[in-house]
């Protein structure tokens, strides 16, 4: 059986992804995944500086879904570097580092101090981050902002350029074009949606930012519906995300088209998940008398 998938000029050994901010920096979640398990692992999203994130509360659970408010918070590059890359390098599953920043100039110094890590195989730049002002979705909701952004990254570092797209993009062909004229190789699709929770004893927003990040299987049918008409739309790969909790949720993603899988609010809720969701893609494979994994995606179209 062939797990493998290719994104382009990037090959994973499997489809599956770990989703960035569920998998901490790769050490958090090792002790109950085996991290050689996935393709790839997305660590949490880096800045050029420490960033303390929101006040609490940071999560909170709905019916069938979270929402987060954690507002970027992340050690910064230079402690990933020293104190998480060198774990990260004894496996051997793909690196990929979701960066941010406050201006386009922080994007890029985050981008030239990761280009100089050889092990690591992918930058993943995060413009749809729903629970800050700046330096999140506002560079997706503004065109030319976002082609300077994706330019001037692009210039910084050979490596493979992933960009992860949220719900509040705003014209979708735009958006697209500019990302793949600037030099994009990937798109993540997609981050969590803008959504509110009210406490009604206390008659307040649950959240300080009010607005907070929902993930999980809420979101599912909504993110398989934006995979499947971004990739009408693009011959870029897509590694689509959303609420996946079950291989055959994983299933739904690559049938519409995606190339790989991102698996987040899943590893929340059962760390291993990964390795359960990757043991059903292969059940499913071998009931359905197929050799590679390759043939499944785009076969529902
Ligand atoms: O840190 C967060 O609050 C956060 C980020 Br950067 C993101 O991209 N998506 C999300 O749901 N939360």
């Amino acid at each position: 059986m062939n797990l493998s998938v290719t994104l382009g000029r990037m090959t994973l050994k499997n489809p599956i992804v770990l989703a960035s901010g569920t998998c901490g920096y790769g050490r958090e979640i090792a002790p109950y995944l085996d991290l050689n398990t996935p393709g790839a692992i997305t660590v949490k999203g880096l800045s050029l500086f420490p960033w303390e994130g929101n006040p609490p509360p940071r999560l909170f659970e709905v019916r069938a879904g979270l929402l987060n408010s954690i507002g970027l918070e992340n050690k910064g590059v230079e402690r990933f570097l020293q104190e998480d890359l060198p774990f990260l390098e004894t496996l051997e599953t793909r690196i990929f580092v979701n960066i941010w920043g406050r201006t386009v100039e922080e994007y890029v110094a985050v981008t030239r101090r990761l280009d100089a890590a050889e092990r690591i195989d992918a930058l993943e730049l995060n413009v749809s981050c729903p629970n800050v002002e700046r330096g999140g979705a506002s560079f997706l909701s503004d065109p030319e902002t976002l082609r300077e952004l994706v330019g001037r990254v692009r210039e910084a570092t050979g490596k493979f350029l992933i960009v992860k797209l949220g719900p509040t993009m705003q014209d979708w062909e735009v958006t697209v074009r500019i990302l793949e004229e600037e030099g994009t190789e990937a798109l993540s699709v997609t981050n969590s949606f803008p959504a509110m929770v009210v406490d009604v004893e206390r008659m307040d927003f649950v959240f300080a930012m009010k607005s907070a990040g929902l993930s999980g299987p809420a979101i599912k049918p909504l993110a398989l519906k934006m995979v499947y008409d971004l990739v009408g739309m693009t011959e870029l790969p897509i590694i689509g995300m959303g609420g996946i909790m079950t291989a055959e949720d994983a299933l739904e993603f690559l049938l519409v088209g995606a190339r790989a899988v991102g698996v987040g609010t899943a590893n929340l809720v059962t760390p291993s998940s990964a390795a359960d969701i990757l043991k059903g893609i292969k059940a499913y494979l071998l009931r359905k008398n197929m050799e590679n994994v390759e043939d499944l995606i785009g076969k529902v179209r």
